[in-house]
């Protein structure tokens, strides 16, 4: 019988590369997002189920944001995200759905655990305060899966990605994560003339992974793992946000004066993760270096600045 795959958040980073990963492919795939169900409500997702009848779920949908906002929002980083998990994970069981992929971060890991992050810290302290409230929304979706693999016997599995960027990103100057974001400020900022702000020191550390290595990587945990150890996508290079800008400023051939802004926030120093599970069961796997991935983020930004989420 062929698979009839449920992807949630379908417009969003993830969602969109999803959907290309599973262009050359004859599988059934619905793609969703909030103009079609609003997975906050448990009767939409009842409807959702009840109107696809899914054998497989990618659950990306989120609400998703980058340092500033998630500062800001806690409340409804946490209450979303909660609501959201709770009644798909849960309405899947209740449908039948044989397999199912949840998605954490590595900014859920407690701020303060020895390195590198794996798997097994994922509770052993409190998440970073800049974002506690969507860490642990995140965190309870990785016990709820635990919970019903238990009583249920489901083979639901979480992955959990480091930084993601990509086209179609959200470069929004409020909500954007830092790639995103800064694309769209050197993109202005080349426009008008004027500086190039960055947030920070510039000193912090961060994984970045492009999103369509980890809609590869999903794709692949669906349909061949079944584990109950989530597994960590990630590429494992710890680059500063310094070098971030260097690239930046060196794929827009920028020559203007880029400023960094000691009063904005560094977030979390780093959380650097280990990603030997994934590269065991995908040892042929390889990452897009994160020039080529820079390259085609901005490529996609300029030709696409009109309907970029921005
Ligand atoms: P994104 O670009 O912001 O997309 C979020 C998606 O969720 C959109 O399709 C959005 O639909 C949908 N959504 C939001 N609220 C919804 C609601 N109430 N009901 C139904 N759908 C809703 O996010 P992303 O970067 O692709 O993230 C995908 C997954 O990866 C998330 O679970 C996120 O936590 C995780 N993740 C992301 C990163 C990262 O750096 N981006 C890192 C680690 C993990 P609309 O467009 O209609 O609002
Ligand atoms: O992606 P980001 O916003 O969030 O990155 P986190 C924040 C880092 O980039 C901080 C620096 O060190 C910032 O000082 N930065 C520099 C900037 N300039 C900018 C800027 O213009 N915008 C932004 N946003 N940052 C996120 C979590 O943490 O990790 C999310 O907040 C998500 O929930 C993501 O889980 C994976 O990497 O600090």
């Amino acid at each position: 019988m062929s698979e009839k795959i449920l992807i949630t958040g379908g417009s969003g980073l993830v969602g969109t590369a999803l959907s290309k990963a599973y262009k050359s492919t004859s599988e059934e795939i619905t793609l969703v997002t909030s103009s079609h169900y609003d997975l906050t409500q448990q009767l939409d997702v009842n409807f959702m189920f009840a109107n696809h009848k899914p054998t497989k779920v990618i659950h990306a949908a989120a609400k998703v944001g980058g340092l500033g906002s998630n500062m800001k929002y806690k409340g409804g980083y946490l209450y979303k995200n909660l609501m959201m998990n709770t009644n798909v994970i849960d309405q899947a069981n209740v449908w039948g759905v044989k397999r199912l992929v949840a998605f954490l971060t590595t900014c859920a890991f407690p701020a303060e655990v020895e390195y590198p992050l794996d798997h097994t810290k994922i509770h052993l302290g409190e998440p970073h305060e800049s974002n506690f409230g969507y860490a642990h929304a995140k965190r309870m979706a990785e016990v709820q899966i635990r919970a019903y693999r238990e009583q249920y016997g489901v083979k639901y599995s979480c992955v959990i990605p480091t930084n993601i960027y990509g086209p179609n990103d959200n470069f929004s100057l409020e909500h954007g994560h830092v790639v995103p974001m800064l694309i769209h400020k050197l993109y202005k900022a080349q426009r008008d003339g004027t500086d190039f702000n960055v947030w920070g020191t510039g000193k912090p550390l961060r994984e970045f992974i492009f999103a369509q290595d980890v809609a590869e990587l999903t794709k692949w945990v669906l349909h061949n793992y079944d584990g109950e150890d989530p597994l960590i996508l990630s590429t494992s290079d710890e680059i500063s946000i310094e070098h971030l800008v260097d690239l930046l400023v060196k794929e827009f051939k920028f020559t203007g004066k880029v400023k960094f802004d000691r009063s904005k926030p560094d977030g979390q120093y780093r959380k650097p993760s280990d990603n030997s599970l994934i590269k065991s069961l995908v040892p042929a796997f390889k990452f897009t270096p994160i020039e080529e991935g820079i390259k085609q983020t901005v490529e996609w930004f300029k030709e696409n600045y009109d309907k970029a989420r921005r």
